[in-house]
């Protein structure tokens, strides 16, 4: 603790001595940072303690030039603002689903198209190979730096009316989607009309009938109560989007190579911390859900919700012709 207070004081003298006496303007090595980081999550769950970890070991690891905070539960804005406030460095970093995020960042959308994954475990290899280098550099030419993709398992239907087990089942439900086109064209082709809304306001929406179901992971569905106001829980598992531990470029840039270097070590771990925890965090939802009362069903006839999205892969590969390679390189990995 005292060496750190001393290297502050040094650093303080250091900068103080700079401004005075030169043009003051301060290179290396930097005062020390307060970083904003932003969460839509709860504190309890994984997501936000792999964050909390990322901040706290940068702290240490960088001997107190970097120190900063995560806010929770959304309290610095939605998804959509969150993004662009991290884009123009307002927030310094944050965990983003890559879900909402086509409109600024084109490549992301490929990991939005329903069963573009095969599971799991092929989404991480390949997010931590050739796909996740392309969505990077997608990502850093719009201002965000990735430096790991957290598990977001996958997505699965929920509503207050009925188990769902064949795509006709969505057809005239009012279902919440995130903001994004792909998933309004998603809930369309199954006959459903699909309302983008922000995360936050599903609750309420649910509790009131403004829609009457949602989709998501199952620590989502459980985090947020949502199965108490949707209890049909059906295991679709339509979606497999993965989420970006992301930085502004703009703080990025303004880093020493030793910090960016501790920075990206540093999102490795919390990368590997996060996917641990999910796994674990997946198992206990689906409990507390079953154990609530929740009507939970496996999708048997997976096939038939494939086949509805075929309208949907069309449309986007005629739209995003450049996207193609990217399609291909996850559609047709083992
Ligand atoms: C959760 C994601 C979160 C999204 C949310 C949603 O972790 O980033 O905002 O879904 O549906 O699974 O909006």
């Amino acid at each position: 603790m005292a060496t750190i207070i001393k290297r502050r004081l040094s650093q303080l003298a250091l900068a103080v001595a700079l401004c005075v006496g030169g043009t003051g303007v301060i290179s290396t090595p930097a005062s020390a940072e307060t970083w904003r980081g932003w969460n839509i999550h709860v504190a309890e769950y994984p997501v936000s303690h792999a964050m909390d970890f990322f901040m706290s070991r940068v702290a240490e690891k960088t001997e107190g030039r970097i120190t900063g905070k995560v806010f929770h539960s959304g309290v610095l804005g939605d998804q959509p603002d969150a993004i662009e406030q991290t884009r123009l460095g307002v927030i310094n970093f944050g965990v983003f689903s890559l879900g909402p995020m086509g409109q600024a960042v084109p490549e992301t959308n490929v990991v939005s198209l329903p069963f573009i994954f095969k599971g799991i475990d092929q989404m991480h290899r390949l997010m931590d190979g050739e796909a996740g280098e392309a969505i990077g550099k997608g990502l850093e030419a719009k201002g965000l730096v990735a430096l790991g993709f957290y598990d977001a398992g996958a997505r699965s239907f929920y509503n207050s009316k009925r188990p769902i087990n064949a795509p006709s089942d969505v057809s005239g439900m009012k279902v919440r989607v995130m903001s994004n086109d792909l998933f309004v064209g998603m809930i369309e082709a199954m006959g459903g009309n699909a309302t983008p809304m922000a995360f936050g306001e599903v609750y309420q929406s649910l509790k009131t009938g403004v829609v009457d179901g949602a989709e998501n992971n199952s620590p989502s569905y459980e985090s947020t109560n949502h199965y108490e106001v949707a209890k049909y829980f059906s295991l679709s598992e339509h979606l497999i989007i993965p989420e970006c531990l992301c930085m502004s470029k703009k703080t990025w840039d303004g880093l020493s190579p030793e910090d960016q270097a501790i920075i990206r070590e540093v999102g490795k771990e919390s990368t590997a911390m996060q996917r641990a925890e999910w796994a674990e965090r997946e198992k206990a939802s689906m409990e507390k859900v079953k154990s609530s009362g929740t009507v939970v069903n496996t999708v048997e006839d997976k096939a038939a919700f494939q086949a509805a999205m075929a309208s949907v892969y069309d449309k986007f590969l005629a739209d995003n012709p450049e996207l193609t390679d990217l399609v291909n390189l996850i559609r047709n990995a083992d």
